[in-house]
């Protein structure tokens, strides 16, 4: 038997099981069942998007696996913005890991897994993960989808199995990878992981992502779109879906093999990047203008299902103007407001993708 003040409380522990009471000048009266506390891992994520949270699902399941089997996971999400990325304050964790989302040289950043090209905001940044020894940070510009490099480097390098985590990994693998077999198996919807993509690319608020990286721990992705919740937000987001191919089909014009389109004012943050290859199935590139609450963002795409070779890198066309993203798929954010500097650079990006390089 120990005794041991901590804080306001007096714990009692025996062979391991502690029971914490109120000292007298305390409020709190807590029983836990063992006497460590358990480890606190906060996992940020590429927010709104499958990879990114199949990326924090492997690896969660990675950590309490073959790390801490007591640990506690937090999850937030990160979007890319015109303004600062990471908020340090943020990295508040026992073990801080950013999956599918750009490098950070805070020292409270223990976990980094990404595939992305750019994914280091500064020549700084890229060396200090050069030089980094830690053994827990990893790039795969190779790979199509985080998720498989996750379990590809927690497999080789740490001996992590998880067979059940197979369908998570393919799927997340071909919706990040754009490998779909036709434009029409993305923008009809009728696999689950493809409805479930839907679900966290334009459900309501950031704990859903939370709760959907969890179920993805332990549900094969058939069973996640069958609780309730989840496949009630699908029903009128699928409706939204369908009607916003419509509405892209109003506003797209093709040129010599590039589409734009600009849907200002339609309400149709989020819509499928897939409808102008649906729509157009003989276009090489797309670039379209979407405003949102929080910026103004040029998307630029290469059709995934016209095998015509492409002489142009995205992600190089976008870092020259703040963004960045693949070779193949790329995008740019603008601080809102500011609309005609974003369709100046749209314009110029389609004159571009016309001509060949
Ligand atoms: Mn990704």
């Amino acid at each position: 038997m120990r005794f041991r003040k901590s804080g306001k409380n007096i714990r009692f522990s025996f062979r391991g099981v502690g029971v914490s009471f109120p000292s007298a000048s305390g409020k709190i009266f807590q029983a836990p069942r063992t006497e460590t506390k358990a480890m606190r891992v906060r996992v940020f994520f590429h927010d709104r998007c499958f990879d990114g949270a199949a990326s924090a699902a492997v690896f969660s399941r990675f950590y309490s696996s073959k790390m801490r089997p007591d640990a506690d996971f937090v999850y937030t999400g990160l979007a890319h913005r015109a303004s600062q990325l990471f908020d340090e304050a943020q990295f508040d964790g026992d073990e801080n890991a950013i999956v599918d989302f750009k490098y950070c040289s805070s020292p409270r950043l223990t976990w980094w897994f990404d595939h992305h090209q750019s994914a280091f905001l500064t020549p700084e940044d890229a060396r200090h993960f050069q030089l980094d020894r830690s053994g827990r940070k990893f790039y795969g510009p190779d790979y199509r989808s985080c998720t498989k490099f996750v379990a590809a480097v927690t497999r080789e390098r740490f001996g992590f199995e998880a067979p059940e985590l197979a369908e998570l990994v393919e799927w997340a693998d071909i919706i990040d990878g754009a490998q779909y077999p036709n434009a029409a198996a993305a923008v009809r919807m009728e696999a689950p992981a493809t409805q479930l993509t839907l679900v966290i690319e334009m459900g309501p608020d950031h704990d859903l992502l939370a709760r959907v990286i969890r179920m993805m721990t332990r549900l094969p992705l058939g069973d996640i779109m069958k609780v309730s919740d989840i496949a009630a937000l699908f029903k009128p987001l699928h409706e939204r879906h369908l009607k916003s191919i419509d509405l892209i089909r109003e506003r797209s014009r093709c040129d010599a093999g590039v589409v734009f389109f600009d849907v200002t004012g339609l309400d149709l943050e989020g819509y499928s990047k897939f409808i102008p290859y649906y729509l157009f199935p003989e276009s090489v590139y797309s670039v379209s203008i979407s405003p949102s609450s929080f910026r103004t963002k040029i998307s630029v795409g290469s059709n995934p299902w016209n095998t015509q070779p492409r002489m142009h890198n995205l992600a190089t066309i976008c870092e020259r103007y703040g963004g960045g993203g693949h070779a193949r798929v790329g995008a740019i954010s603008f601080e809102t407001g500011a609309l005609e500097r974003a369709r100046q650079v749209a314009r110029e990006i389609v004159e571009e993708l016309s001509t060949p390089a």
